[in-house]
C-alpha cells in the first residue's frame, strides 16, 4: 500500500491551542507524524510518496469560495491589522445574529471558526494545501485501480464544513477525496469515520446527499467535541435522509461496544454497495489519548482493520486524529496491518 505524505505539514504548527483557559502547545503537532513515520518504516510499510501539487479544483467542490479566499490571506491581513499574535478570533455569529462576513479581520476569523482551539499562523494554508494534496493524489491512485492507498494526511480536515475551520481541521481531506470518486464517475461513495470526534465538517457537507454514506463512530455530543453536532437521531434531509448515519458512545465505552457499532456500520455500508470506501481515521479512540475517552487496546486497531478490509472495496485511509504521541504510530499502523492482512 502506498502513503502519501507530504513534509510541508511542518509549516502548521501554532504555538498556542485554547485548552482550559491556558495556551499550551497544541495537542495536534508536527510530531505526531514522525511516531507514525517511524512506525511506518519499521514496520516496512515504507512504500512513502510526496503527493503532486494541490489543485484547487476539488477543493472548490466541498469548500465555499469566500472560505478557501479567507484561509490564503488571513495571515497577512491578521499582520497588516497590526497583531502580533497567532489568529484566534474573539466573536462569534451566535442566536439570533447576523450572517454577513464582516471587513475587520478578527470579525472574519470569527465568522469562519467553529471553534478557538485551532489557531492560523503564517503557514496554515500552505500545511493545509500539502495535507489536502496528500488526499488527492491517494485518491487518484486507489481511483486507477490501487486497492488501497493511505493518504497521512496533517492538519486533519473532518470538522472542516464549506465554510468553517476548527477542531484543528482546515480543508475537508475525506469530504474532497469522496467528492472527486463522484466527479470521477462512481455512483456512491461510502465514508466510515472512525475517528474519537464526530465529523461534523463531513456530516454537514453531504447531509442532503444521497449518493455520499457517512457513518461515524464518536464519543457522544453531550460529551465530547465538537458537541453541537453527532446525535444518533442525524439521520439526513431531503434525497439525503437515511444516508447519515452516526453512532455516540459513552464515556468509557471499550472495544465490546465500540466493536459492536463497527460492525453495524459496516453492515451498512455494504448493503449501501458503494464503489469506494473512504476512511477517516482517527487513532484517539485509544485508552491513553490524552483528549479522548474511549479504551481501545492497541489490538484492537488490526482487529477493526481487518473487519474493515472485509468490506472488499477500493479503499482509501485518510489521516485524522490520535494525540497520545508514541502509540499513534503503533495503533495507526496496527490498524493499516490489520486492513492489509484481512
Ligand atoms: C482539549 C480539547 C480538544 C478539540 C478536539 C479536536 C479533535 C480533532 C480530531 C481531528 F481528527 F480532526 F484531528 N478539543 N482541551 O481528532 O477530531
Ligand atoms: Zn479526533
Amino acid at each position: 500500500m502506498k502513503v502519501v505524505f507530504s513534509e510541508d505539514h511542518r509549516k502548521h504548527f501554532p504555538q498556542g491551542e485554547l485548552s482550559g483557559g491556558e495556551l499550551v502547545t497544541p495537542f495536534e503537532r508536527p510530531s505526531r507524524m514522525e511516531y507514525i513515520l517511524r512506525e511506518l518504516k519499521a514496520r516496512k510499510l515504507d512504500d512513502i510518496m510526496p503527493p503532486a501539487k494541490v489543485a484547487m479544483k476539488p477543493i472548490e467542490r466541498v469548500h465555499d469560495k469566500g472560505y478557501i479566499r479567507f484561509l490564503k490571506t488571513a495571515w497577512s491581513e491578521w499582520t497588516a491589522a497590526g497583531f502580533r499574535g497567532e489568529i484566534i478570533p474573539t466573536g462569534f455569529p451566535m442566536r439570533r445574529m447576523q450572517l454577513r462576513v464582516p471587513r475587520n479581520i478578527d470579525g472574519k476569523a470569527g465568522y469562519y471558526a467553529l471553534a478557538t482551539e485551532t489557531a492560523i499562523t503564517a503557514g496554515t494554508w500552505e500545511a493545509a494545501c500539502a495535507s489536502a494534496a496528500a488526499a488527492q493524489t491517494a485518491q487518484r491512485l486507489v481511483a486507477n485501480g490501487a486497492p488501497s492507498a493511505f493518504a497521512l494526511c496533517r492538519p486533519p480536515g473532518h470538522h472542516a464544513a464549506s465554510d468553517m475551520y476548527g477542531g484543528y481541521c482546515f480543508f475537508n481531506n475525506a469530504a474532497m477525496a469522496a467528492q472527486m470518486f463522484i466527479d470521477q464517475g462512481a455512483s456512491r461513495v461510502a465514508i466510515l469515520d472512525v475517528d474519537f470526534h464526530h465529523g461534523n465538517g463531513i456530516q454537514d457537507i453531504f447531509y442532503d446527499r444521497e449518493d455520499v454514506l457517512y457513518v461515524s463512530l464518536h464519543g457522544r455530543p453531550e460529551d465530547a467535541y465538537p458537541y453541537f453536532l453527532g446525535y444518533a437521531d442525524e439521520t439526513g434531509k431531503g434525497k439525503g435522509k437515511g444516508f447519515n448515519i452516526n453512532y455516540p458512545m459513552p464515556p468509557g465505552s471499550p472495544y465490546d461496544v465500540w466493536g459492536k457499532a463497527l460492525e453495524s456500520a459496516c453492515r451498512k455500508i455494504k448493503r449501501y454497495g458503494p464503489d469506494a470506501l473512504v476512511v477517516s481515521l482517527g487513532v484517539d479512540t485509544f485508552k491513553e489519548d490524552p483528549i479522548s475517552f474511549f479504551k481501545l487496546e492497541s489490538e484492537d486497531f488490526r482487529t477493526y482493520g481487518a473487519r474493515i478490509a472485509r468490506l472488499k472495496l477500493p479503499t482509501l485511509i485518510v489521516m485524522e486524529g490520535g494525540y497520545a504521541v508514541e502509540a499513534i504510530g503503533v495503533n495507526t499502523v496496527n490498524m493499516l496491518e490489520g486492513f492489509l492482512g484481512g
